[in-house]
């Protein structure tokens, strides 16, 4: 099976799981891939997603053996298969934790990049691979390089190709945090756990705000969050939020719309 998909209580976890091939894509495990993200965002129960990879490495990018054979200027995979799993995963009503297990390349970069959060173990790497075999960086990758860590480093690293190491990812605020390797699931399942008991509705909203906001000019973003504050004010965890601070308890979220 190209993924694999476990269930917690609250959250699933998705594993990339073509270990051989560094997880690497195949049309297969995309339409897995998209398919369980459609199911966790259709299952009320299911309020965070962590998404890794099975053995050393988190995923090489396109299959380069599927794409053997292929007309020179095909990517009809790109176009019906990683442009639609880019933009459903940004736009999923729950938060994504992504655990960076090793390398990440290509579009396996990417794919890390679209999460909400990025965790890597501090042996992970990041490669931008696509300029060694003439590529340039696709799932979105030419969007979120530049926002992440400035047009400068996303230039050398989408023309030279270099791995860069967790620890470098994070200080460039291209990842969340860095933790050791064998923390990394921990952490990522107690994230996990924290995001399943948060207010759900509220951060499928902060998704909505940030992602509008990188080209959103400052009237319309107030505009924005004007409209988002509004459904986030009437939502049960915004009361039951209050409610707790002043009756100074945990909140218990239940991450419902109303
Ligand atoms: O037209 C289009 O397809 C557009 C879409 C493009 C999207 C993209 O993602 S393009 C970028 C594709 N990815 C790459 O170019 C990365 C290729 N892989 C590498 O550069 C290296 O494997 C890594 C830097 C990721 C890791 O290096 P290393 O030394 O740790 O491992 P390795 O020995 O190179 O790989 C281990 C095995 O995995 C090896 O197979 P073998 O020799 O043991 O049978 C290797 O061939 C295989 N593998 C790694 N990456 C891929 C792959 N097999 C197929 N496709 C891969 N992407």
């Amino acid at each position: 099976m190209p993924i694999l998909v476990e269930t917690f209580p609250g959250y699933r976890l998705i594993t990339l799981n073509r270990p051989e091939r560094l997880n690497a894509l195949t049309v297969e495990m995309a339409d897995a891939l998209s398919a369980a993200l459609d199911a966790a965002a259709a299952d009320q129960s299911c309020r965070a997603l962590v998404l890794t990879g099975a053995g050393r490495a988190f995923c090489a990018g396109q299959d380069l053996t599927a794409i053997v054979g292929m007309a020179p200027g095909d990517i009809g995979h790109l176009l019906d298969r990683y442009n639609p799993l880019i933009k459903k995963l940004r736009a999923l009503p729950l938060p994504v934790v992504c655990a960076v297990n090793g390398v990440a390349a290509g579009a396996g970069a990417n794919l890390a990049l679209a999460s909400d959060i990025v965790l890597a173990a501090r042996g992970a790497t990041f490669v931008q691979a696509f300029a060694r075999i003439g590529l340039i960086p696709d799932c979105g990758g030419t969007w979120f390089l530049p926002r992440l860590v400035g047009m400068a480093r996303a230039r050398a690293l989408a023309m030279l190709a270099e791995p860069v190491p967790a620890t470098t990812a994070a200080e460039w605020g291209m990842i969340w945090q860095v933790v050791e390797d064998d923390r990394l699931m921990a952490e990522a399942h107690g994230l996990a756990v924290r995001l399943a008991g948060a207010a759900t509705h509220g951060l499928a909203l902060v998704k909505r705000a940030l992602d509008a906001a990188e080209t959103n000019d400052l009237d319309r973003q107030l505009d924005l969050e004007r409209d988002l504050q509004e459904a986030a004010s009437a939502s049960p965890d915004h009361a039951e939020g209050v409610r707790a601070f002043l009756e100074k308890r945990p909140a218990a979220f239940t991450g419902r719309r109303s």
